[in-house]
């Protein structure tokens, strides 16, 4: 039996709105690169309110936060509630966020109803689960997973060529955790959908089951700079044109792959980018997704066919990086099991989905039992400052979290510690 307590919705909303104000957009989004002044900001309130519940936060080496609230029973290993707070250069309110801000309302929750659990609680802020800034995504919880060495995480350069390691000191974030160390039982991630199922469908509550595939790489296009005005066309070798024809392939790519395939170029620089030089150079970012691996390499087959193809006509130079490989991933039936039944005690309509964004479950479920909720979000839209989802879906999102924790930990006594 699930313990009947409630979650106050308007102290989570008021928290929503509140932390939207640290790198607020005037079109009310957030822009809260990883670690700049405004990730900081937010960090440290977010340290100061756990602290003010009692809780003891640890920082490891890549920045991750880990704030634990004393169980009954300190042999059990905590049950972890994670997610993320840096946002997308125009992010929306929600996305990472509502994950985090809903797990520090379930300590709120339980702290004001005197409730002890049976095992710690232990929330948790991932460092660059966006991969915007520095890719790849979900970069602190792959350390923390062992999919990356701090090292690798370190060198990670911005497109200003910070490094991760430098903009982490400077935001004075580097704890003294080992990644890695600090260990709990299971986690449990809340977050919006960030797609249009749920609204489609009706339902107020997603059950994960897992997270597709997910594939990065870097492509950069070598012409030669030439004069725009007195270049005849059959001499050029315009760097931007074959770009634009290797971007063209690799939405056809996504669309000859059925219905769960996608292929996205979002972030493309130009040089000279200058409006009378016929540009000598490019640099642009491919992201490939699909639940399934097999099709992802099908895929990339595909965008290695196009590279060789530019090569041979020999006036362009391709050169193509995969930079990030994330295969899929499936969650814990048990943890799955807990979110199910949450569902149900509470009584929203649900139902059962994978993950086309990735998210910091996806590398935790390596090392832990795992399972995500998803609340809506309207018009499924997220990555844009006009993301958007209601205090009534926010708090039954967290109800439901709150719910399955306390289903999991009542299990817990038969776990072995
Ligand atoms: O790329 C993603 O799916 C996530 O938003 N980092
Ligand atoms: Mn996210
Ligand atoms: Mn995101």
């Amino acid at each position: 039996m699930i313990p009947n307590l409630q979650i106050d919705a308007r102290r989570l909303w008021d928290s929503l709105m509140e932390t939207a104000g640290i790198g607020g957009t005037p079109r009310g989004g957030i822009a809260r690169l990883t670690l700049t002044d405004a990730d900081r900001q937010v960090r440290d309130w977010l340290k100061q309110e756990c602290e003010r519940l009692g809780c003891t936060v640890t920082v490891d080496e890549v920045g991750n936060m880990f704030a634990v609230r004393p169980g009954r029973r300190s042999d059990l290993p905590p049950i972890a509630i994670g997610s993320h707070l840096d946002t997308q250069p125009t992010g929306g309110k929600f996305d990472g966020i509502l994950g985090v801000l809903g797990g520090l309302e379930i300590l709120k929750t339980l702290h004001d109803a005197g409730y002890e659990t049976n095992a710690p609680l232990m929330l948790v802020n991932w460092t660059n689960e966006e991969g915007s800034r520095f890719a790849p995504a979900m970069l602190g919880s792959g350390v923390y997973a062992g999919v990356f060495d701090r090292a690798y995480a370190d060198s990670r350069e911005d497109r200003q060529g910070v490094t991760f390691g430098e903009a982490l000191e400077a935001i004075g974030y580097r704890g003294s955790a080992k990644a890695g160390s600090i260990r709990f039982g299971a986690m449990f991630e809340l977050h919006i959908e960030q797609g249009p199922i749920l609204e489609q469908e009706e339902k107020v509550v997603g059950i994960v089951e897992g997270v597709q595939g997910m594939r990065w790489y870097e492509i950069s296009v070598t012409g030669r700079e030439a004069h725009t005005g007195s270049t005849p066309m059959p001499m050029r070798r315009d760097a931007l044109v074959g770009a634009a024809r290797l971007i063209d392939r690799i939405e056809a790519i996504a669309l000859e792959h059925g219905p769960s395939a996608v292929g996205s170029v979002g972030l493309i620089e130009v040089q000279p980018n200058s409006r009378n030089v016929v540009p000598g150079h490019v640099f642009f970012t491919v992201d490939f997704r699909h639940p399934e691996d097999a099709v992802l390499d099908a895929m990339e087959r595909k965008l290695l066919a196009a590279i060789d193809e530019m090569t041979r006509k020999a006036h362009l130079e391709p050169e193509l990086k995969k930079v990030w490989e994330s295969p899929a991933v499936r969650f814990d039936a048990d943890c799955l099991a807990s979110v199910q039944k949450s569902a149900e005690a509470a009584g929203y309509p649900a139902r059962r989905m994978i993950s086309g964004a990735g998210h910091d479950a996806a590398y935790i479920a390596r090392v832990a039992p795992t399972a995500m909720i998803f609340v809506p979000c309207a018009g499924g839209l997220s990555h844009n400052e006009e993301e958007s989802t209601s205090l009534e879906e926010c708090a039954a999102g967290t109800q439901v979290l709150l719910g399955a924790v306390l289903d999991y930990d009542g299990r817990g006594t038969e776990r072995p510690s």
